[in-house]
């Protein structure tokens, strides 16, 4: 590798600078929103590259495990405000990278910032128990040492937020890491990674290898030195990176799709569960992992519900993220969007009658994006494509049902597992719901979508491999417990 300064190539960066690949390959990063703008160039690097980043953080994480989690967490802080300086900058060039409207790229750097100060403060917190032992002269405690070298690899939904919540976590309990992020947010990430350099990371300690998931993402979960490997993206992708790290006796953490249901119940308000059932399925252009994607709704409210929602999604403006009074951007890629046109043509195959939308937007201001209508599908049944398969775009399947208990049996009629949600004003209603819905994130009278920081975050059945991020509950990836006996 050659040291260089970073230009509009977006350089790698490993133990403590800017490099370049030897490949010489790059691609460009182009605006979802208008391909003509094109954000930079993003490297395709190497295995040998990722082996090498790799290589530095296993020296670096033993001298960064050495210190307090107080001095941890200052990094942390350090990074913190970093971000917050930048947050227009790093917000704008989400919105461009990855087509998000820009208040909702500005919220989610935000959340950036507040995770990494959550995170800045755990390094203050317990680490473990004091345990009675048998032997009264003997002191026993569990303590919690970090895992060595994590490999992250995210993908580009949430640019920020996503690789924070990996990256603060292992930080503060002292492991170094190497992250791969997607290839179409992998700016968005370098700019994320010049505030940790700013703040004065020990070199090593943080190291990003851009390049293609096959390549670098292959690399991180073969490598014996990577001890622990955090992946949020596609199930296929996931239970890939699962089974290499099994096969090497590696720790593994996955969080992948989601179907999630929106119940609005005969008894439910329902203003707000059309308001809440418009957020949860088309912000973001449909493209969380929390995603509203089918409405069960009782037939004794159906067509309420339904005339209001339609009379809504009309309303909503369709366009570049950047510009006020826009909505909804474009899905985020030339992929993602025929992703989505091609389950349209299924639901319309398999028998579903579109409502509304079900087109690529042409015209002025569309034609150089990746843009689609909001669209909605009723007459859907559980075993139709587009109830079954995550879709992650704007579309909602709309399935009428005449009980609760019917809703509810439809709602786990998937193979995943990761939101949902209920509207209804009855307490048995919502108590039923969290007591049968299979799914991590249970809400009532809110939408699917939205995590709250401090709180553990991830799915049951095919959303994850069971294991939980973000709040307290990310030391249990992050650490292993060592129990102690003193006597
Ligand atoms: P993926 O295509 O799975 O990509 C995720 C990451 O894995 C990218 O960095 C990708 O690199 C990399 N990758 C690809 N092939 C790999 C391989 N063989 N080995 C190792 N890494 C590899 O997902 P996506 O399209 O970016 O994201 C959308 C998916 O993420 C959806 O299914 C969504 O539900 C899920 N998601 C889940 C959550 C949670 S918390 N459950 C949150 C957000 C998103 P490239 O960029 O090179 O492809």
């Amino acid at each position: 590798m050659t040291v260089e300064t970073k230009k509009e190539t977006y350089l790698n960066y490993v133990n403590g600078a800017w490099v370049a690949s030897t490949s010489g390959e790059t691609k460009p990063s182009l605006n979802p929103a208008n391909t003509k703008d094109v954000i930079g160039y993003v490297q395709m690097s190497t295995k040998e590259e990722t082996d090498q980043a790799v290589a530095h953080a296993k020296v670096a994480q033993k001298a960064w495990k050495k210190l307090s989690g107080n001095d941890r967490g200052t990094f942390l802080y350090k990074a913190a405000d970093v971000l917050e300086s930048r947050l227009d900058e790093i917000a704008e060039c989400m919105t461009r990278e990855m087509g998000k409207t820009l208040p909702e790229a500005k919220g989610e750097t935000a959340r950036g910032i507040a995770i990494l100060r959550y995170y800045a403060g755990e390094g203050l917190r317990k680490v473990g128990d004091v345990i009675p032992s048998t032997d009264s002269k003997a002191l026993m405690f569990t303590s919690r040492v970090p895992l060595g070298v994590v490999g992250v690899i995210t993908p580009w939904n949430f640019p920020v937020a996503i690789p924070i919540w990996k990256m603060a976590p292992a930080l503060i309990y002292g492991n170094s890491i190497v992250i791969k992020p997607a290839q179409e947010a992998a700016i968005t990430l370098a700019k994320v990674i010049e505030c940790f350099e700013e703040a004065g990371f020990p070199a090593g300690v943080v190291n990003m290898v851009t390049g293609s998931g096959s390549v670098i993402g292959q690399a991180l979960t073969d490598n014996p030195d990577v001890n622990g490997i955090t992946f949020t993206g596609s199930n296929g992708v996931g239970k890939g990176i699962g089974q290499g790290c099994l096969a090497r006796g590696a720790k593994y953490q996955l969080e992948m799709g989601g179907k999630n249901p929106v119940i609005v119940a005969a008894d439910a308000d329902i203003d707000l569960a059309v308001d809440s059932t418009i957020s949860g399925a088309f912000r973001s252009t449909g493209q969380k992992c929390t995603a509203t994607s089918r409405v069960i709704v009782e037939a004794a409210v159906y067509e309420t519900f339904k005339e209001k929602l339609l009379a809504k999604t009309a309303e909503i403006t369709v366009g570049d993220g950047l510009e006020s009074g826009i909505w909804m951007g474009p899905s985020a890629s030339e992929s993602q969007l025929n992703t989505v046109l091609h389950y349209i043509e299924k639901g319309k195959e398999e028998g579903a009658t579109l409502l509304a939308g079900g087109n690529r937007l042409t015209g002025e201001g569309y034609d150089n994006g990746f843009f689609v209508e909001p669209t909605i599908f009723e007459n859907v049944t559980s075993d139709m494509t587009i109830a079954q398969e995550e879709i992650f775009g704007p579309v909602i399947a709309l399935i009428q049902v005449n009980s609760l208990e019917n809703a509810l049996t439809i709602a786990n009629d998937v193979e995943f597992g990761l939101s949902a949600s209920i509207f209804t004003s009855n307490i048995q209603s919502m108590l039923s719901f969290v007591e049968d819905m299979e799914a991590g994130l249970v809400r009532i009278n809110s939408e699917s979508a939205g995590v709250e920081l401090q709180a553990p975050f991830g799915g049951m059945k095919q959303s994850s491999s069971h294991s939980r991020e973000q709040g307290e509950a990310a030391k249990e990836f992050f650490t292993s417990i060592k129990t102690v006996f003193v006597k």
